[in-house]
């Protein structure tokens, strides 16, 4: 094992910081408003490319690797088992930013969060940093119909309240309606009474529409995808599913999957001893939920009582599986429609989420169990053979069934990989020319991209031969950040403002060892001083995988 060399470090951090001039603007908050689907599904038109593969996007919000094919048994995901079975699954691929809007920005740009300067939710990138083209908007350009069903973009000035419509998709956008009831009172408490509660298991006939918002999305991804059927040409197809992200509002029916007694608990609760303050999540969003201020929850430290923790784990795997049985309801339409051989699937998440590890619940941090996502990519031919005429290859599984245990995990690839790779390696999978390199300074620069393309790890036939032919796994790094407004934890640490952030986490995960140190930061030039250290964290990946024991500083051994 190699300790990292801070020089160096401290150099790579600098490049990946570019000086320019600012090019702020007050983004408008008049938004377009979403079509209704019937209208929604009669615009799309015939695309102008006949040959060459279609892509499905799947993005799921606030998904950590906590799915069967990720070695996590316990978790009833026999759908994304599946697609997993057929596809390169990477085993450690990790977001830019651990927070929706700018890990989204980032890898639908292609760009680094320093490139974007979107670290919260209150800037459009286009009048912010740079007018940078997106991956929707690279397919469309190249003559494909792009179409985009619920939580994509994130929602709001972040994409200028239209999911960058007209640029990035050929229609406009499809937002579920029920989704304005995601954080109403429709959870039934224990005194039968409608609540805005974390914890959410409901009576689908009784919502709102009689629906939720991923079912509708489901349905309408279905629909668009008979539509291109008729149609001719090829699609880029995203859909954005909203579980697990909070509230964990799912049908009642998959807590069954998990009994209570049998849940258990983070492996490392506690608040490791070394921590530096300021990489702390007070994780305050959930503490605003009915059920979750009814505990008394001490700010910022808590703990949550642990009944109380296993109801939280219990109703987020609930909600995995949840989202688990609406993609395999898309997939086996997908399937149904004969689109299985010519489509390229990716699917992903925009972030992790902590399940009481280290004491936290929720994203925002630079820690593997915020950054790290799930990522696989199943191409045609590539990833696994061709389909036979009638052969079925995405059946619907029911999680509730006990076959579904049975499931092929995936090819695994274990290379470091980042989210902002995504761009370059779907424009090569389907055939695009892969967008040049980033200069420097790409702020002017409207098509460019700052990871490389994953495509040379997915060609199934070379696949046994020698997987670390192009690069040594220690050579790979993944980078993430995080913007802080203050050293120690307060109201605001887990989603600064741009104007209140002073300090950023920059952090580097090699296949050894996770590095972070967290900077003084200047939010109005951009700029991060890397001679004024606040704080670091260093943790061994093979003796502490879990990050518990920070060797910052310390100069006596490792563990
Ligand atoms: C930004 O990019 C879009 C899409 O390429 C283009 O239509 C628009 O004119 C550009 N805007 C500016 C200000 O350059
Ligand atoms: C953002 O949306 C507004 C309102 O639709 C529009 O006027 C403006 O041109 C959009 N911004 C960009 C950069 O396209
Ligand atoms: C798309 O192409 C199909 C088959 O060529 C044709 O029947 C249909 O009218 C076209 N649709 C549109 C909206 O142009
Ligand atoms: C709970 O765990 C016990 C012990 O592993 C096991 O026997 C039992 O079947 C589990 N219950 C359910 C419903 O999975
Ligand atoms: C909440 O907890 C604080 C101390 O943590 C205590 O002073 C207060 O009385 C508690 N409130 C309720 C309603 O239990
Ligand atoms: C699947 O695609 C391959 C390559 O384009 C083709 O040779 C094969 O006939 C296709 N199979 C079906 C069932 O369409
Ligand atoms: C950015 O602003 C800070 C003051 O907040 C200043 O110390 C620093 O020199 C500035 N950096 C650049 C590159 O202008
Ligand atoms: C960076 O921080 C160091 C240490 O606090 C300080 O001496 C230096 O002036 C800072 N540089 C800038 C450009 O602000
Ligand atoms: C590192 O350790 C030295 C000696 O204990 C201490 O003076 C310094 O403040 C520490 N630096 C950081 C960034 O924790
Ligand atoms: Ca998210």
């Amino acid at each position: 094992m190699t300790l990292p060399n801070l020089g160096l470090l401290w150099l790579r951090f600098a490049v990946s910081l570019a000086v320019a001039p600012s090019l702020l603007s007050v983004p408008t908050t008049e938004g377009l408003k979403y079509m209704e689907p019937e209208h929604l599904l009669e615009s799309v038109r015939n695309g102008s490319l006949k040959d060459g593969l279609n892509v499905l996007l799947i993005i799921v919000d606030d998904l950590r690797p906590t799915l069967g094919c990720y070695g996590e048994d316990f978790v009833k995901s026999p759908n994304i088992d599946q697609l997993a079975s057929h596809s390169v699954v990477f085993q450690n691929a990790f977001a830019q930013q651990a927070v929706c809007a700018p890990s989204r920005v980032s890898f639908l740009t292609g760009r680094r969060p320093d490139t974007t300067r979107v670290y919260d939710f209150n800037s459009y990138w286009r009048v912010h940093s740079g007018n940078y083209s997106t991956i929707p908007q690279y397919f469309k350009e190249n003559g494909y119909i792009t179409l985009s069903v619920g939580k994509v973009f994130h929602p709001g000035i972040s994409s200028n309240h239209s999911d960058d419509f007209p640029y990035s998709w050929s229609v406009l956008p499809f937002h579920p309606s029920s989704e304005r009831y995601e954080n109403s009172k429709t959870c039934k408490g224990q005194d039968e009474e409608l609540h805005a509660n974390l914890i959410c298991p409901v009576d689908v006939d009784e919502m709102p529409e009689g629906t939720l918002p991923d079912k509708q999305s489901t349905e309408e991804a279905i629909r668009l995808l008979q539509k291109m059927k008729k149609n001719k040409g090829l699609f880029f197809l995203a859909v954005g599913y909203h579980k697990p992200h909070i509230p964990f509002r799912y049908p009642k029916d998959f807590q069954k999957l998990y009994p209570l007694e049998n849940v258990t608990l983070a492996p490392d609760p506690q608040i490791p001893g070394g921590l530096p303050l300021v990489a702390y999540t007070p994780w305050m969003d959930i503490r605003k939920r009915e059920d979750v201020q009814a505990l008394n929850i001490s700010v910022p430290y808590g703990p949550i009582p642990k009944e109380f923790q296993r109801k939280i784990r219990q109703s987020y795997f609930a909600s995995v599986s949840y989202l688990d049985s609406e993609v395999g309801r898309l997939l086996d339409a997908l399937d149904e429609l004969q689109f299985s051989n010519s489509t390229i699937i990716a699917f992903l998440s925009d972030h992790g989420w902590a399940l009481g590890e280290h004491g936290e619940w929720a994203k925002y941090s630079n820690y593997d169990i915020a950054t790290r996502v799930p990522l696989m990519f199943y191409v045609p031919g590539k990833t696994a053979p061709f389909t036979f005429p009638g052969e079925r290859r995405f059946a619907y599984i029911d999680p509730f069934d006990s076959v579904a245990e049975l499931m092929v995990p995936g090819k695994q690839a274990k290379e470091l990989v980042e989210l902002v790779s995504l761009f370059p390696t779907l424009s090569e999978l389907a055939g695009l020319t892969v967008p040049p390199c980033c200069p420097y300074d790409s702020f002017d620069v409207e098509l460019c991209r700052e990871g490389p393309s994953l495509a040379r790890f997915l060609n199934f036939a070379t696949w046994e031969k020698d997987p670390y032919s192009i690069r040594k796994p220690s050579e790979f790094v993944a980078y993430s950040q995080y913007p802080r407004p203050s050293d120690t934890p307060q109201w605001n640490s887990d989603e600064p403002d741009l104007k209140d952030i002073k300090i950023m986490g920059y952090s580097m995960r090699t296949v050894d060892y996770r590095f972070t140190v967290w900077v003084t930061f200047d939010p109005v030039n951009f700029t991060a001083n890397f001679t004024d250290i606040h704080a670091g964290e260093l943790y061994f990946v093979d003796c502490d995988p879990l990050q518990d024991h920070n060797f910052y500083n310390q100069t006596l051994g490792m563990c």
